[in-house]
């Protein structure tokens, strides 16, 4: 049903669900005021055809940018100290991200295209050479995202692809010793035809059953929606009904936020504009499309690209800002603002809060001053370079910023929930890099608290492990440390009967009474747990004498962890 401008007719826009889209219900945004201006620079500076990977590489706790072989430090005032990398980095990369994929507590670098390539951080961002990851296997990479697929602890790489006809994306799970393995999952083609136009992946345990579903975020059709299984390698059950909507909208990105404040995480997804996508979470296997929240542009039939889902004006409620342009690949368009207007619903920021027209479908976003205020990088090809858009709306409270470092979880953290304690409506934001066209956003996690000087936040790891941190001082940022309650080490080890794996658990990182330390796949125990001196508790698994793997379970206090790490056993 698609027209040959490659819109949809609006009405059969949400059709498998028999909701009429948003664009024939209600065509304009409503526009709202707001005080003060997102500021538009046009700096010129840098590559608007080269990926942007944003996050601290530097070391001093503000996210930096890197722009192909270019690397803007950030300066306490959120300018930049410019530079060039030089040849090390992948100059034909077309995406990539920053993040710290061996936990070692240095941001390396991963780049794709064609190959997909790992840099290993040495600090004050410099790079180690380039250690491939993956072999070049044809199409153009549009987005690296790094999470635990997998939920063992380990962070894995999601790389998605233009241009492939066998798969949009691919799925890299870390072993834990340096190497990684190809599990992308089998693909079911909703339409056969032309390769895949993949923009991004999402990861979120929807449905709160220990596996982390997949959004694919595909053009023309591709979108797909799948339930994690929670089995030993990745696996996703597609969901017919919600992949048709989600594929209907022509999905570019997506952002997760809680924009209705009942606590559960809902997705936006740019896509034509009229078109665009709010998942609302229902508590249930399911989400439903907000058709009446539905964040629309004033001209319905540009194309959304890059999202990001922040809190502009730090009023607490979670805004949007979008990027367009009014062709499929090129043509400005105005961005819009969209205001959170706290009652489930958005409005489009007045032209004097914010007016940009941009050329561009990559976003990259960080609190580079480390003021409380996202700023975000255009990508603009109209001979620009990057543009900053730079946040400078009256902030309506405080605001508390945390950097999470994941220890029983991935060192990312991403998917991790943070939450405002002894908030109405709960105040929840996920930590992550979202799904922007091309990578990731910085993962640091800002929550406005108001008029407090100091706020009680409560972490929900991806582990499971749950922490409450009290009397955190607002207005600045603070380093959180997931308790280590669980450890297993090594990863990989012989498959020569002989080797032994060491599980090692320590209930008074959280405070629990009672744990069982369970396995599954290759499990010879050594014996039975042991406590030493500390009141740790330590188990051994002793390696078979062919190949194969195990998944260690531990609950706590009858509650089971999410992360199950996984030993393997031979090469
Ligand atoms: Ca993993
Ligand atoms: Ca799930
Ligand atoms: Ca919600
Ligand atoms: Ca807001």
């Amino acid at each position: 049903m698609r027209r040959a401008d490659g819109l949809i007719p609006c009405a059969l826009s949400l059709g498998a669900l028999g909701v009429a889209g948003p664009a024939c219900r209600s065509p304009e945004c409503p526009i709202v005021k707001a005080s003060g201006h997102v500021v538009v620079e046009f700096e010129g500076r840098g590559s608007a055809s080269a990926f942007v990977a944003v996050g601290d590489c530097s070391g001093d706790g503000r996210p930096d940018v890197i722009n192909g072989t270019h690397l803007f430090v950030a300066r306490p005032d959120g300018t930049f100290d410019a530079s060039e990398l030089g040849a090390t980095i992948r100059s034909n990369a077309s995406a990539a991200t920053l993040v710290d994929l061996d936990a070692d507590g240095v941001a390396d670098l991963v780049t794709a295209g064609p190959d997909v390539a790992w840099f290993r951080g040495r600090g004050a961002c410099a790079f180690d050479a380039g250690m491939q990851l993956a072999a070049p296997t044809g199409g153009e990479p549009s987005q690296v995202l790094a999470t635990d697929i997998d939920l063992d602890g380990l962070t894995d790489l999601a790389v998605s692809y233009t241009g492939r006809a066998a798969s949009p994306i691919v799925l890299l799970t870390a072993r834990g010793d340096g190497r990684f393995v190809d599990r992308t999952p089998a693909f079911t083609r909703r339409a056969a035809g032309d390769p895949y136009l993949g923009y991004g992946t999402f990861f979120d345990d929807i449905d709160g059953d220990g596996a982390r579903d997949l959004f694919v975020i595909a053009d023309f059709d591709h979108g797909w929606l799948g339930w994690g299984r929670r089995s030993d390698e990745p696996a996703f059950d597609q969901d017919a009904r919600l992949t048709s909507a989600f594929a209907d909208a022509h999905p570019m990105s997506l952002c997760p936020l809680d924009y209705d404040r009942d606590g559960r995480m809902d997705y936006f997804l740019s896509g034509v504009t009229g078109a665009n996508l709010l998942l609302r979470a229902t508590g249930r296997r399911d989400l439903a499309p907000d058709a009446d929240a539905a964040p629309i542009a004033p001209r319905s039939t540009d194309f959304a690209w890059g999202c990001a889902a922040l809190d502009a004006d730090l009023d607490g409620w979670t805004d949007l800002m979008v990027l367009s342009l009014n062709g499929r690949d090129s043509g400005a368009a105005p961005a819009t603002l969209y205001l959170n207007q706290r009652g489930g619903s958005f409005g489009c920021a007045s032209s004097e809060v914010f007016a940009a027209t941009t050329q561009a479908q990559r976003l990259a976003c960080g609190d580079f001053a480390l003021d409380g205020r996202p700023h975000c990088l255009a990508s603009d090809r109209a001979m620009r370079g990057l543009v900053v858009l730079r946040d400078e709306l009256t902030p309506r409270g405080n605001w508390v910023g945390l950097r999470l470092r994941g220890t029983v979880s991935s060192a990312e953290a991403s998917g991790a929930r943070v939450s405002l304690d002894g908030e109405w409506p709960p105040l929840v934001v996920v930590a992550g890099g979202q799904s922007p066209v091309g990578g990731e956003h910085d993962r640091g996690v800002l929550l406005a608290v108001g008029s407090r000087a100091r706020a009680d936040v409560t972490i929900a790891w991806p582990s499971g492990v749950r922490q409450t941190l009290r009397g955190i001082e607002a207005n600045r940022y603070t380093a959180v440390v997931e308790p280590r309650v669980l450890s297993v080490s090594p990863r990989v080890a012989p498959a020569d009967g002989d080797s032994l794996v060491e599980v090692v658990v320590d209930l008074d990182a959280v405070g629990a009474r009672g744990v069982s330390i369970e396995c599954r796949g290759e499990c010879d125990w050594t014996g039975p747990a042991a406590a030493d001196a500390a009141g740790r508790m330590h188990r051994w698994l002793r390696a078979p004498t062919s190949a194969g793997s195990a998944r260690v379970e531990v609950s706590l206090d009858g509650v089971p962890l999410a992360v199950r790490p996984r030993v393997r056993f031979g090469s």
